[in-house]
């Protein structure tokens, strides 16, 4: 069925004067998701994969995914057998989303360390250290996303991790794997360590170990459904984690000049994702915002996911913004700061260097953010719920630790020894500026190191 207006329209023309000014971060309100509720049903799952490794993983596999797979560890020869069924045209597919992402991966490395000499014998080094052993989650639900493991896979292995393991939920359909593509994806990557484990207790199972079965990992990273990420909110700190992945995100900022038609199919892609899904178009043309609204009740009615689509763009998280000029529309757009971003503008690029707070942007009619999500070579984990304000996507540096490595020798301590010692009394931490001072008392360090 046709509906004539499918987003709520936000009128913000004419209140640049308003008495109270606009907060622009709050102008589009956000899908609630209640982490904290699910951090209840999650605890008792993460202490007891603690508790009782495997057995508890037998258990809350056949609850949560109705099947128990015959090993959880995915053997080598269903990975080989997931490649070698691969369509051709789906595998060439995955081989150029791999290469693009590699390509900007390594170009985002940097070196793996930087030298600073502070004075002669003085000198801070930063070393660029990998994470050792990560763990990736891929989720199998509404969709399995097999791009999620090159997103995930490609900069930890660029970083340098050493070691890599990836998991995703056990499927009926598939007697008890995980689904085909995501063990092809894995294959292709060279991941020998894959299992088919889902939901909080695979988050469990990274982070504490299951003896036999799984060793400890240093960083859960991955999206995945509200008990996912609930389970690493609850293990971060044992673990690291990246960010806490919400609902997907799309913001057109759009002017006269954009093809509706291509807006609309723009706001349809993301909000096929999740019915908490966000589709929101800013624009300063009234004419744009009608015929985007026109085009959606034809493109929502003919969409495969229509329910998910009709309900996400219901929602208060979704809306046309009304704006006065492009300037107001930066303001709207920087305030709410969306995991995608998307300039359909005269003169996009110009208006795309004033985007701050954004996950990525999306410059020009011909770079749809489905492009990103697949095969620009760029990240398509993103900081959602306005993380884009201080957050990154995932990228190579995600994995790096920088560590500080510091070398003085004997001159270059002395020189700076008495304004370490006044700094240190005047914290009331004496035992601080003694350890300075005793380096010169007497004859000092047997070997001065020069
Ligand atoms: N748009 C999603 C990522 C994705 N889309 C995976 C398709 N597959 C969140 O950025
Ligand atoms: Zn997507």
């Amino acid at each position: 069925t046709r509906i004539a207006c499918v987003l709520a329209t936000i009128d913000l023309r004419g209140r640049a004067g308003d008495a109270t000014p606009l907060d622009y971060r709050t102008v589009v309100p956000r899908a609630v998701v209640d982490v904290e509720a699910a951090l209840s049903v999650v605890r008792p799952v993460c202490d007891d994969v603690a508790a009782r490794g495997e057995a508890a993983l037998r258990e809350l596999s056949e609850r949560f995914d109705r099947v128990v797979p015959a090993s959880f560890r995915v053997p080598a020869e269903a990975m080989d057998a997931a490649v070698e069924h691969l369509d051709p045209e789906l595998r060439s597919a995955f081989e150029l989303s791999i290469a693009r992402r590699r390509e900007v991966c390594a170009a985002e490395l940097g070196p793996a360390a930087v030298d600073v000499d502070l004075a002669p014998g003085a000198r801070v080094t930063q070393r660029m250290v990998p994470v050792e052993r990560v763990g990736l989650y891929v989720p199998g639900g509404l969709a399995p996303l097999a791009s999620s493991v090159i997103m995930n896979v490609v900069p930890a292995q660029v970083a340098g991790c050493r070691s890599i393991a990836v998991t995703s939920p056990p499927q009926r359909e598939f007697g008890g794997l995980p689904h085909p593509s995501i063990l092809a994806v894995c294959r292709m990557l060279g991941v020998e360590e894959v299992y088919a484990v889902g939901g909080a207790q695979a988050v469990a199972m990274f982070a504490y170990g299951v003896p036999g079965l799984c060793e400890p990992v240093d960083m859960v990273t991955g999206p995945g459904n509200i008990y996912v990420v609930a389970a690493k909110r609850l293990l971060r700190g044992r673990v690291s984690i990246d960010s806490e992945a919400g609902p997907t995100e799309i913001l057109v900022l759009a002017d006269a000049t954009a093809d509706p038609a291509l807006v609309a199919a723009d706001l349809v892609s993301q909000a096929e994702h999740d019915p908490l899904a966000a589709s929101v178009l800013v624009t300063d043309s009234e004419a744009l915002a009608q015929r985007v609204q026109d085009v959606l009740g034809d493109q929502v009615a003919a969409t495969k996911h229509a329910e998910r689509v009709r309900t996400s763009m219901g929602g208060r998280q979704s809306a046309v913004v009304l704006v006065d000029d492009l300037e107001q529309g930066l303001a709207v757009a920087n305030g709410y700061a969306a995991e995608h971003l998307e300039v359909q503008t005269a003169d996009a690029p110009a208006v795309a260097t004033r985007v701050t707070n954004a996950g990525a942007v999306f410059v020009g009619p011909w770079s749809p953010v489905s492009l990103g999500d697949y095969s620009a070579g760029s990240t398509h984990v993103l900081p959602t719920g306005g993380c884009a304000c201080h957050s990154s996507g995932l990228n190579v540096k995600s994995f790096l630790k920088a560590m500080h490595v510091v070398t003085y020798d004997r001159d270059a301590l002395a020189e700076v020894a008495r304004r370490v010692e006044v700094f240190a009394e005047a914290e009331d931490l004496p035992g601080h500026a003694r350890a300075v001072a005793a380096r010169f008392d007497g004859a000092g360090p047997e070997s001065d190191g020069s």
